[in-house]
Formats: C-alpha cells, structure tokens, sequence
C-alpha cells in the first residue's frame, strides 16, 4: 500500500529554453577540480584549474523525493562545453547502486554523446541532441560528454532507490574517450593508455 503521507503531489517547474530547473532544492556543482583522475591529460586539467580558475563542468539541480521504490528521481544535469586538453568535458559517470534500475535522458539543449559501458566489457555512445531521448538500460554506466559549443542539458529520470556507484568508474574509467580529431568529436579507445 502507498503511504498516504510519504510524498504528497507537487510541481516543479522548468526553463525548457534555457534547460534550467526554477528553484531546485538542491543544486550539485562539480568544478574542473573535482574532475581529478578522470581525463588521459591530468597536466591539461591542472592548467585549466590554474589558470582558467577552477571553472564549473556541470550543475545538476534537483527536487529530490524520498529514494523508496516506488518513487521516481529526477534532475536536469547541465554540462558546460569545453576541453581538457583535446578530451572534450564530462561527468564523472556511475553505475547505478542498484543494478537493475535504468534511466532516461531527454536532451534539451546542445550537442553531445552519453557513452555507456557494461561490467562486461560492453561499450557504446548514443547521440544526444535537443528532443533526442537516450535509454540507459539497467546494469550500465554512463557519462555524457559535451560535444557542443553550447550548454549540453538533459532532463533525467530513474527510479529512486537506484544510488549512485562513482568508485568502480573513478577506478576503470570507459573503454572510450570523447576526444576532438582534427577538429572534430571522435570515440577513441581508452585502451593504449
Ligand atoms: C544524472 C547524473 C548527472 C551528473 O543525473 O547524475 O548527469 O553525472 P554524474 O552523476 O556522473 O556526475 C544521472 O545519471 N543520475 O543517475
Ligand atoms: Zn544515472
């Protein structure tokens, strides 16, 4: 039965133009310095730290509700365009805590590519554009990267309980990187590093 009182109805809203929630409850910025470890040029991201003063990589703005299942999170995540050294900027990425609990991406704003990898060695990217919705199926990590020269933002939605896994990824990063070749985005493998 539904507890009459763990969450009543309620409404959020949200800038689809700019993709910016309106007074989210919680907001999680994560600065070029957060992102330590996770690029193949770590001398690159300290100049950026340096000298570009530690600029925002992304925000993610959130009304949370109570991680029960049952229950459905949900966010906008908003990644600034850019480079650390020719990698273009990422998330971290995750598994989910709770293997089977996948996630939607309906992108609102910009251009990039959400690399997905399985424990199993499985690795692929979709595209991700305003109005593109992107699958996440459970069992895989993802990151998004931006591509773009804009903004790159998704509306996202998983169920509840799902938690997040930053340890394995921080640890094994992607098979893949997101990096520019001659002057474009190419999926290059992570592989010879
Ligand atoms: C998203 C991500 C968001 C930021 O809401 O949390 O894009 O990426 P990281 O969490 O990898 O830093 C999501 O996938 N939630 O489950
Ligand atoms: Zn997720």
């Amino acid at each position: 039965m539904v507890e009459p009182d763990a969450v009543r109805p309620f409404g959020v809203e949200i800038d689809l133009q700019n993709g910016r929630m309106l007074r989210p409850e919680r907001t999680t910025v994560r600065r070029a310095s957060d992102m330590r470890g996770y690029y193949a040029d770590p001398g690159a991201l300290e100049r950026l730290i340096e000298e570009g003063d530690n600029p925002v990589h992304y925000e993610v703005f959130e009304t949370p509700v109570p991680e029960t299942p049952g229950n459905l999170m949900y966010c906008i995540s908003a990644l600034q365009p850019g480079l650390v050294g020719q990698e273009f900027f990422m998330t971290k990425g995750h598994y989910h805590e709770v293997k089977e609990t996948a996630e939607l991406y309906l992108c609102l704003k910009g251009q990039g590519l959400m690399l997905m990898k399985t424990e199993t060695g499985d690795c692929t990217a979709e595209a991700m554009a305003r109005g593109r919705l992107v699958y996440v199926p459970p069992g895989w990590a993802h990151r998004s990267a931006n591509t773009g020269a804009e903004t790159l933002v998704s509306f996202c939605v998983y169920p509840a309980e799902a938690g997040h896994n930053y340890g394995d990824i921080e640890q094994e990063g992607f098979p893949k990187r997101v990096l520019r070749v001659n002057g474009r985005p190419e999926l290059v493998s992570a592989a010879a590093e």
